[in-house]
């Protein structure tokens, strides 16, 4: 029986990627992630061997997949997971959390865990409805609640970078809705570096050139056990609408998404854009009276101000 062969050693290929042309078997698809991540972090300057990374831990493939990734090239790699205390239906963040816990045991690597409830009072959901930012959903409270715990725990960690699990499919869906809306604010500052300011730390996405099911067959392959359910409120999303949309795109084109989102980085890196005006932007930003972190506001920040919201 005919079958596809790795490129590399014959053997049956476990993975074909059609935009690279290249079939690999499970040996060489995994060493094929493990050296492409490493080619990222080293072209972009994401971080060195010297410096603590903090990975935030979704317990899901992305995450668990490129905390493997760092821990296997010999990063020094701690995890974070906040729990939201979402467990309307299926348990989400009980679930995700188990997974990322059990995760951190099995490799023996250092995991902070913070339940957001205990740490400020109340729950995500609490919280958007308290002040009432999202009646049906509490994403963009939840947004800016993980944002915030983020950068507390690096800073109280030390950390010098947080790295997070973006894959090309979550940057290319980012770029087209800001597009859709030309939207240059926002697309100026889509990279897969973004440099530390204020005493927040630098923030990477490691996985940035992987397609989801690129990262989904590297858990996979590895072994790693992860949440395949998404956060229930994910749902319906208009992220999700257009990554549908780009996947049609790349049906018909194999590398559609891949050539939208590098070929933008390389419009950036000529200056297509005044980046001048972002970093004036930047450098009169404000501290948070109450935590200290960056902001546009006088006063409080928006996590700062909806806590204060929530318990009037
Ligand atoms: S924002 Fe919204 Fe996500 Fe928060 S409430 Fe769930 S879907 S987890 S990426
Ligand atoms: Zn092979
Ligand atoms: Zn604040």
């Amino acid at each position: 029986m005919s079958y596809i062969r790795c490129h590399k050693c014959d053997q049956h290929a476990a993975m074909r990627m059609k935009h690279h042309r290249l079939n690999l078997c499970a040996e060489h698809y995994i060493e094929y992630i493990q050296k492409q991540t490493l080619r990222s972090i080293k072209k972009y300057r994401m971080f060195t061997h010297s410096e603590r990374v903090l990975v935030a831990v979704s317990g899901g493939k992305d995450s668990l997949a490129l905390w493997d990734v760092l821990l296997t090239l010999g990063y020094q790699a701690d995890g974070f997971y906040i729990d939201l205390g979402i467990d309307e239906g299926l348990g989400y963040s009980s679930k995700s959390r188990m997974m990322a816990e059990q995760f951190a045991q099995s490799k023996g690597a250092r995991l902070t865990v913070i339940d957001f409830a205990g740490e400020y009072g109340l729950t995500i959901g609490e919280l958007a409805k308290r002040t009432r930012r999202g009646t049906d959903k509490p994403c963009s409270v939840c947004g800016i609640a993980k944002r915030h715990t983020m950068n507390a725990v690096t800073q109280r960690g030390d950390y010098d970078v947080i790295a997070t699990g973006h894959n090309l499919d979550d940057e290319a869906a980012v770029l087209f809705s800001n597009t859709l809306r030309w939207d240059t604010d926002m697309m100026m500052r889509q990279s897969p570096v973004l440099e530390a300011h204020h005493g927040m730390p630098r923030k990477v996405k490691p996985f940035f050139r992987f397609y989801e099911r690129e990262t989904a067959a590297y858990a996979l392959l590895r072994g790693i056990d992860y949440i395949q359910d998404e956060c229930p409120f994910a749902e319906g999303s208009r992220t999700i609408e257009l990554k549908h949309l780009l996947n049609q795109l790349e049906d018909q084109s194999a590398g559609s998404k891949l050539n939208f989102y590098m070929n933008y980085l390389k419009a950036q890196e000529q200056k297509f854009f005044n980046r001048d005006k972002d970093e004036a932007t930047r450098a009169n930003l404000n501290r948070c009276l109450q935590c200290g972190q960056p902001t546009t506001a006088e006063g409080l920040c928006g996590f700062c101000r909806l806590l204060a919201q929530s318990q009037r």
